[in-house]
């Protein structure tokens, strides 16, 4: 083989890895990034993500009706039961209707609570009809993912602080060099798993958060219905870098993500052959 082909074929490969990060650069909106004091939860972008913010509302209103309540009694206690509003005080003991009552109403307040709870966590725990799958594997530092359908398989690992573009709109501790792509209004399945210890995917406005533990495959899925780009972080203390290991997901339309697996795929094919024939040459 000559010197010539072999430079195309590295030019060939090396232009669709360059290209890469330029998709992976492009400007994207972040609809549901946070920003300074914001109060609530980000803005959620799955149906999962909408019910735990409605579940969370839902709890906020009770935790505040017993805070409230709580409050009134002690306030009551100090101010009409103290020494001096109440010199000589009762001397009773125990009173059924009450102690029932105190017993009952808490139970009841946690059969309310229980009921969505459970309901909600079987609705995160899977999708009868995925469309697609992603696998997500936890190594030290950083993430890897599959697409089983389509083959395609990378790393995606942080960027350092001093590669950052606040210009273009980049977030420290936040970006990678690699993002995942994943279409808009689709049923994904995502397998969790890892290589080592015990790492966890989480993007807020998916509601994803599930540990990949080695040597087990976890499930959930999600279905987002914006486009834009997504931040995550590891979510569980996985050693030393456990904050170098943030996560991207880019929500393209369906006709991009073709695109981009049809590009990807191109790009596997050309390291694939490039290297053979390299191998070959020497
Ligand atoms: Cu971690």
């Amino acid at each position: 083989m000559s010197r010539a082909t072999l430079a195309i074929a590295a030019a060939v490969t090396s232009f669709f890895y360059l290209t890469l990060p330029a998709w992976a650069a492009e400007q994207m909106p972040t609809p549901s990034f946070p920003h300074p004091w914001q109060l609530n939860l980000q803005h959620p972008v799955t149906p999962v993500a909408e019910r735990l913010h409605d579940f969370h509302t839902f709890l906020l209103w009770i935790i505040t009706v017993i805070s409230v309540f709580v409050a009134i009694l002690l306030l009551i206690c100090i101010f009409r039961f103290n020494e001096k509003a109440n010199p000589v005080p009762a001397k009773w003991s125990h009173n059924t209707m009450l102690e029932v009552i105190w017993t009952t109403i808490p139970v009841l307040i946690l059969v309310v609570i229980a009921v969505p709870s459970y309901r909600l966590l079987y609705f995160m725990d899977r999708t009868t009809e995925a469309e697609m799958t992603i696998k997500v594997i936890g190594n030290q530092w950083y993430w890897s993912y599959e697409y089983p359908d389509t083959e395609i398989s990378f790393d995606a690992l942080a960027l350092p602080a001093e590669e950052i573009d606040v210009s273009k709109g980049q977030h420290r501790l936040l970006e990678t060099d690699k993002h995942v792509v994943l279409p808009v209004d689709t049923n994904i399945r995502i397998l969790f798993t890892a290589t080592d210890v015990i790492h966890a995917w989480a993007v807020p406005a998916f509601g994803v958060k599930l540990d990949n533990m080695p040597g087990r495959t976890n499930e959930s899925w999600t279905r987002i219905t914006e486009l834009g780009r997504y931040y995550g972080q590891c979510s569980e203390l996985c050693g030393v870098d456990h904050s170098f290991m943030p996560i991207v997901v880019d929500v393209v339309s369906k006709e991009d993500y073709k695109k981009w697996v049809e590009t990807q795929k191109q790009a596997n094919a050309g390291a694939l052959s490039s290297s053979t024939k390299l191998a070959a040459a020497q």
